[in-house]
């Protein structure tokens, strides 16, 4: 049994959809970041990063004490190692997986999310930091439509890759953007999202599953995310 530490984000759904389409039996325990949920020591000790997803493998790859994975790249290719699945094993398609994944989780998330910081979390015009990212969001999503105008997937066959990529192509609908303005990407979006593992791991029917455009957060749920709550939490 895979215990996942899980909320509904996009990083969160790369993982959902993978346990969906591997079928490897899991839990999913629901994680309140505005909560703080994820803030304490016992959670930092599968965690060192405080972040979500991550999961404990009850029977690892390998035997022995129960395993936590952080980082949902990581644990990606540890559900892939596991299943057997999901990564290509020829070794030209293999690599282009690990490229495009590592894009993802260096470029495509980390920017897009500091694009949903400014533009839905931070107070109202700061242009600078939003255009920024916004225009950083907008450069990657041209990449991504390069390589999908010459490629089905992003390693030729479906592989965790698309699984990392596809969450944070359906949330620039937050920071309005639109898929329609990269045609191939929305081809592969359309196509990625009709698997049944896809529906399943993120729920993708129910509207009300996506964040509001721009939430209100209390001066505690502030705190917990950006602030002295959030500080504080690696020193406890
Ligand atoms: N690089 C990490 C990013 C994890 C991350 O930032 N997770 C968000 C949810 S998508 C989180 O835990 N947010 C809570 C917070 O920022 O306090 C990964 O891919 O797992």
């Amino acid at each position: 049994m895979i215990e996942v530490y899980f909320t509904p984000t996009p990083n969160g759904h790369k993982v959902s959809i993978m346990l969906e389409e591997t079928g490897l039996p899991h839990r999913l325990l629901k994680m309140d970041v505005l909560a703080g949920d994820h803030l304490t020591p016992d959670f930092r000790r599968i965690n060192p990063n405080g972040r979500l997803p991550a999961i404990v493998d009850h029977e690892p790859i390998g035997g022995g004490a129960p395993l936590p994975v952080f980082e949902s790249g990581a644990i990606l290719l540890y559900l892939a190692e596991k299943s057997g699945k999901f990564l290509p094993e020829n070794p030209r398609r293999r690599s282009q997986a690990q490229q495009w994944l590592m894009w993802q989780m260096a470029s495509f998330g980390p920017m897009q999310g500091q694009a949903h910081h400014f533009i839905r979390y931070a107070p109202e015009g700061q242009t600078y930091p939003t255009e920024r990212y916004r225009n950083e969001t907008v450069r990657l999503l041209h990449v991504l439509n390069g390589r999908l105008s010459e490629a089905d997937y992003l390693a030729e066959e479906y592989s965790i890759a698309d699984m990392a990529a596809w969450p944070w192509a359906r949330a620039v609908q937050l920071i309005g953007l639109t898929l329609d303005d990269y045609p191939a990407v929305a081809d592969w979006f359309a196509r990625v999202g009709e698997r049944p593992a896809v529906i399943a791991g993120t729920d993708v029917k129910n509207a009300a599953n996506l964040a509001s455009a721009r939430p209100v957060l209390t001066e505690e749920q502030w705190s917990n995310l950006f602030g002295k709550n959030m500080l504080a939490a690696p020193t406890r």
